[in-house]
């Protein structure tokens, strides 16, 4: 069976992931929308040998759409999602709207993908940070239990979108030909205050919650409890912008219920699914943003015990934000939902 589908923010970070990986996977595609906002409408994307002109997002766009894929912010998806459903067709979403709603599956396949099944039109993509930290730690989480997890991120300016690519090679232009940086976009753009990126760490991903998180912080403590199904495994981040263009980077402190080999974690972490061990001190080899920039996969490594508790472990965590972290993780639902479908 063949699918009509429509990608919304077709020519956004992720939506350009999003078509490259319908084509390169062969996803089985009837006819394909792409949709945006009026300033890209026009556009045109190449597909499978075609030039396909973008189209402007409206509630009318979803008519026999089969699965729609949504990378276009959290305001496109909470406008034009329902009128998706109403048409008929399973949205993929990639934004924060619809995440914590009880009736939308969270899913990263790996880890929960018997939840597909249950959604009611939305299933929920979750943030590019949660998705590589729960892909790494569901080997663990299935064997051992874990009561707390203790993660710093440092990532890649792509997260925040094309702009944002845009400006950190203008401010590294800028203070390598010894000029100002003249920060214009990041942390956040609807913010007033900006800060330098370009050869800085900046401790703020999205706007500040009441309780002196960041939003990306909070999607990470309620996001892994969703997924993972357990309202009790203690989680607290600290989210860090840095000057790379591809790749989140994480370091991750797990804490688990039972007492463990760290042969055996290295095992359990070089069969999961979707995961790519990489691991040898010796030969100075761990995981790298700019390795994993382009790849699928989640790559762990620097695996060690805690040396105040024993139960306590230590990973570095990377992966492609755009691919596993967005596009491809939605994708692999999108194939999901067309496999059961056969
Ligand atoms: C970032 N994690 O790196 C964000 C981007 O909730 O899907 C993804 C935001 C989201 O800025």
């Amino acid at each position: 069976r063949k699918f009509n589908v429509a990608v919304v923010g077709a020519t956004g970070a992720v939506g350009e992931q999003i078509v490259n990986l319908l084509e390169k996977r062969d996803f089985p595609v009837d006819k394909v929308k792409f949709l945006s906002s009026p300033r890209s409408a026009g556009t045109l994307i190449s597909f499978k040998g075609q030039q396909i002109p973008v189209e402007i997002a409206t509630p009318d766009s979803f008519e026999g759409i089969d699965i729609a894929l949504f990378s276009a912010g959290g305001d496109v998806s909470k406008e034009l999602a329902p009128h998706a459903v109403r048409h008929g067709a399973v949205c993929i979403d990639n934004t924060n709207a619809f995440r914590m709603e009880p009736t939308a599956p969270l899913v990263v396949p790996e880890v929960n993908s018997d939840k597909i099944a249950e959604h009611q039109g939305i299933i929920a993509n979750p943030n590019c940070s949660t998705i590589q930290m729960v892909a790494a730690l569901k080997p663990l989480y299935d064997k051992y239990g874990i009561s707390r997890i203790i993660v710093s991120t440092y990532q890649a300016v792509s997260g925040a979108g094309s702009r944002a690519i845009d400006e950190l090679n203008r401010q590294s232009a800028a203070i390598l030909n010894g000029e100002d940086a003249q920060p214009d976009l990041l942390p956040v753009g609807s913010l007033p205050v900006k800060h330098q990126i370009a050869f800085n760490a900046i401790p703020q991903i999205d706007k500040f919650q009441d309780n002196g998180y960041t939003l990306e912080e909070m999607k990470m403590v309620r996001e892994t409890k969703k997924i993972l199904g357990d309202e009790s495994v203690e989680v607290t981040a600290t989210c860090v912008r840095i000057p790379v263009v591809y790749g989140h980077s994480e370091s991750v402190y797990v804490e688990l219920k039972e007492d463990y080999d760290l042969e055996e974690i290295r095992n359990l972490l070089a069969s999961a699914p979707g995961v790519t061990l990489v691991d040898d001190p010796a030969a100075q080899l761990y995981p790298l943003a700019s390795e994993a920039a382009g790849k699928p996969d989640v790559f762990v490594g620097r695996v060690r015990r805690d040396l105040g508790n024993s139960r306590g472990l230590n990973l570095w965590v990377v992966s492609d934000n755009l691919l596993k972290g967005a596009a491809w993780n939605a994708v692999q639902i999108a194939e999901i939902i067309a496999a059961n479908a056969e």
